[in-house]
């Protein structure tokens, strides 16, 4: 088989960018490794910048968003038992637009199933080859058959633990990666959420986020020890929890009930540089990992997206090398951006084990200042909307 740009991986960025390429006549084939209804059944990110937003109505994967998610022109920072409302429409114009990572997924492959591109699930062994030459080629097998495509590009959209960075050779990449000490426990459950907006607390307990995947169903978070099992959090262990952390208008207003999905995610910073290898590229978590207290990881994804299209329109349009040679100096200046305000967010709201008082009271006060100052409540919601790209 021959196709133009061999996608590995079906999680949003590879849909995204398979939609763009299809979209604009540039053949692609995507190779998953799971099978679809295991795409579809893992539970993460819940908030979209209007960049991605726009993306998918470019698509033409925006409908059943714009009828379905909630646009949120707000969000809180809760501490010291009190709400404090950022304005982000206000200070931004901008709005963000809640609406689940699973639905975005299952929009995308909706329209690429209306469009007729190739999708191969279950696909094991996929091995991209040759990408340091002008006629890379990719391996795989499926139902025990061994199969080759061969392509112009690669591009790995295979997420952290994927195959494409791993392929690499030694010394290619250069990894800056930061470990927190300690994880979110979340949960989803069908109870109205306690507040219209997503409520991001700091507590001597620790932190907490009340967010939402519509006005009946929650998707709550704390953070716990990276030591801690699912098993000994029972529901309303967990309630009890994040009533604790939040302030008693939302922990009075709580409304609790099963949850059908719990779990632990740890939380990582991690960049690997460039994001380009000859004719194989690293795209969204395959390349870079932030903590998801900054909302950030689905979004930067959704603008490498962006600058790789570009790169590979140019290249079959006009003919240039040049869009494709510059992806990985674009999309990493956006991605430094995002890493910074991921990180601060993640060390402004959480307890950090063994910090000492000096530390405490400087964050404290780091939150006494953004929600009193005008341009640093600025500058957050800024960061919080999405950078421009
Ligand atoms: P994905 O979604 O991991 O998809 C990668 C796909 O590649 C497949 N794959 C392979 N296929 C073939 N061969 C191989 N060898 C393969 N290895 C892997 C996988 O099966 C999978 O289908 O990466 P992608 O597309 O880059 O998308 C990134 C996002 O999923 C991620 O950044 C976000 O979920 C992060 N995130 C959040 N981002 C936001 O923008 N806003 C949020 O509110 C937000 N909240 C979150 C989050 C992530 C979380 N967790 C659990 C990590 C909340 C959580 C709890
Ligand atoms: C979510 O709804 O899952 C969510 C929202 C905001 C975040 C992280 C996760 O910062």
């Amino acid at each position: 088989m021959r196709t133009q740009v061999v996608i590995i991986g079906s999680g949003p960025s590879g849909l995204l960018l398979g939609q763009l390429l299809t979209n604009a006549g540039i053949d692609n084939v995507i190779l998953e490794r799971a099978s679809r209804d295991y795409v579809l059944g893992r539970v993460r990110a819940g908030v979209l910048e209007e960049g991605m937003v726009d993306l998918l109505d470019r698509v033409g994967a925006g409908e059943r968003m714009h009828a379905e998610g909630l646009p949120h022109q707000g969000i809180s920072l809760a501490f010291d038992g009190r709400d404090h409302r950022i304005d982000l429409h206000a200070l931004t114009g901008k709005r963000v637009m809640v609406y689940g990572q699973t639905e975005v997924t299952r929009d995308l492959m909706d329209r690429r199933e209306q469009t007729g591109a190739t999708s191969l699930y279950q696909a094991t062994e996929v091995a991209p080859c040759d990408f340091a030459g002008e006629r890379p080629y990719v391996t795989y097998r499926k139902d025990g058959v061994s199969h080759r495509i061969d392509c112009d590009f690669i591009a790995g959209c295979d997420g952290f633990h994927g195959i494409s960075r791993k392929s690499l050779p030694d010394g290619a990449l250069q990894t800056f990666e930061k470990v927190y000490p300690f994880g979110w426990l979340g949960i989803l459950a069908d109870v109205p959420p306690v507040s219209h907006e997503l409520v991001y607390a700091n507590h001597p307990r620790g932190f907490a986020l009340c967010s939402m995947r519509s006005t009946t169903r929650s998707r709550y978070y704390i953070q716990c020890a990276l030591d801690e099992r699912i098993d000994d959090w029972s529901d309303d262990r967990f309630y009890d929890e994040l009533r604790a952390r939040l302030p008693a208008e939302h922990a009075q207003a709580m409304v609790t009930g099963p949850s059908f999905e719990k779990s632990i995610a740890p939380l990582r910073s991690f960049v690997a540089e460039p994001m380009r290898f000859g004719r194989l590229f690293l795209v969204g978590d395959a390349a870079h990992i932030v903590p998801p207290t900054g909302a950030k990881g689905l979004n930067l994804a959704a603008s490498d997206v962006h600058y790789l299209f570009e790169g590979l329109n140019e290249f079959y349009r006009d003919r240039t090398k040049a869009g494709i040679e510059a992806y990985s100096d674009r999309a990493l200046k956006r991605i430094w951006k995002a890493e910074r305000f991921s990180w601060s967010m993640t060390m402004l709201l959480h307890r950090f084990p063994g910090t000492g008082a000096f530390e405490q009271k400087i964050q404290h006060a780091e939150l006494d200042y953004l929600i009193g100052s005008t341009s640093a409540s600025a500058a957050l919601a800024e960061n919080y909307v999405g950078l421009p790209y």
